[in-house]
């Protein structure tokens, strides 16, 4: 199997499918704003891991599609609403202006806002075509993980913590919210979809944890050491506004070694599951040494 032939064509699949949520209507400016940054790239980790963890586990992923797109336009509305001048304020975001500088702060706010809502609109009109305790279970997963015990609270313990010095079990907690619980929703969904038993869902959830934390103590080394032509979006963006990160807080060593082990041990558990060489374990490799 080449790698990066089947991620494409898995993420094909996931914009194709995305295409399908941004027919134009009035007002036309919010469906542009909402397709802008939906269409912008992005490496649709979160929906690619939900439909991967599906065929591992022997499923189809076409009834997963709907929860893969609805992960990414709740992903993709969270990074709008984190460019925004009254949070990071930042001007790039995958390789393009952010949505604030090409349609103005209150265009940008609706369109985080919308897409957020389209997520549950997607879901639950998904949930309406398959009436299973299953699609309403992945539906409560993925909703948990990002509200106000998820990636929102995440977010409310970044900002309010801007400025200070935080110990290790706030920045910790900051990690699993804003970034570790979606990706880990994003494995777990899949596993309810396929009808997994709830050991194969306890251990998915401790691997998307494992996983997610990995990616965000990455995505704050690369915010230092990487690339921001790479990236897509400028770097130095966590001194610029005052924000503590794994880096700052536990030294850069510390960070490398966890990240380290916690890469380590999401790829081991992933790899205890049957079929996981298939794809899984190299799109975990993938997501943990990447350098963009
Ligand atoms: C509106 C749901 C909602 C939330 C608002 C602003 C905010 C609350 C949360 C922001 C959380 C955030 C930006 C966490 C960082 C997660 C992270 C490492 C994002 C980068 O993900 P990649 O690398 O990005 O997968 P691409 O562009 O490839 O999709």
């Amino acid at each position: 199997m080449n790698f990066s032939t089947v991620y494409d064509a898995k993420r094909k699949l996931v914009n194709n499918e995305l295409e399908k949520y941004f027919l134009r209507r009035y007002p036309e400016i919010i469906y542009e704003a909402m397709y802008y940054s939906i269409a912008a790239g992005g490496k649709r980790i979160r929906p690619v891991l939900l439909l991967s963890v599906c065929e591992m586990l022997g499923a189809e992923p076409e009834a997963a599609l709907p929860f893969a797109c609805a992960v990414e336009m709740i992903h993709t509305s969270s990074l709008i609403h984190d460019d925004l001048p009254a949070l990071d304020n930042d001007s790039l975001r995958r390789g393009k202006p952010t949505s604030h500088v090409m349609f103005g702060e209150n265009i940008a706010i609706l369109a985080g806002d919308c897409l957020l809502n389209l997520a549950y609109e997607t879901m639950s009109s998904a949930c309406e075509k398959n009436p299973r305790l299953e699609t309403v279970r992945a539906m409560s997963e993925i909703a948990e993980a990002s509200g106000a015990a998820g990636l929102l609270g995440g977010q409310v313990s970044d900002i309010i913590n801007e400025n200070k010095k935080i110990d290790e079990q706030t920045l910790l907690y900051i990690i699993r919210n804003k970034t570790a619980k979606l990706i880990k929703a994003s494995a777990v969904a899949g596993g309810i979809l396929s009808g997994a038993p709830e050991s194969d869902l306890s251990k998915l959830r401790e691997a998307g944890m494992l996983l997610g934390t990995a990616f965000q103590i990455l995505d704050d080394m690369l915010d230092i050491t990487g690339d921001a032509a790479k990236l897509g979006k400028n770097t130095k963006s966590d001194a610029k506004n005052d924000k503590q990160s794994y880096v700052t807080v536990m030294g850069i060593e510390k960070a490398k070694q966890d990240y380290t082990t916690l890469s380590d041990e999401a790829l081991s558990l992933f790899s205890s599951f049957d079929n996981s060489g298939d794809f899984i374990v190299p799109f975990v490799e993938f997501i943990t040494k990447r350098d963009f």
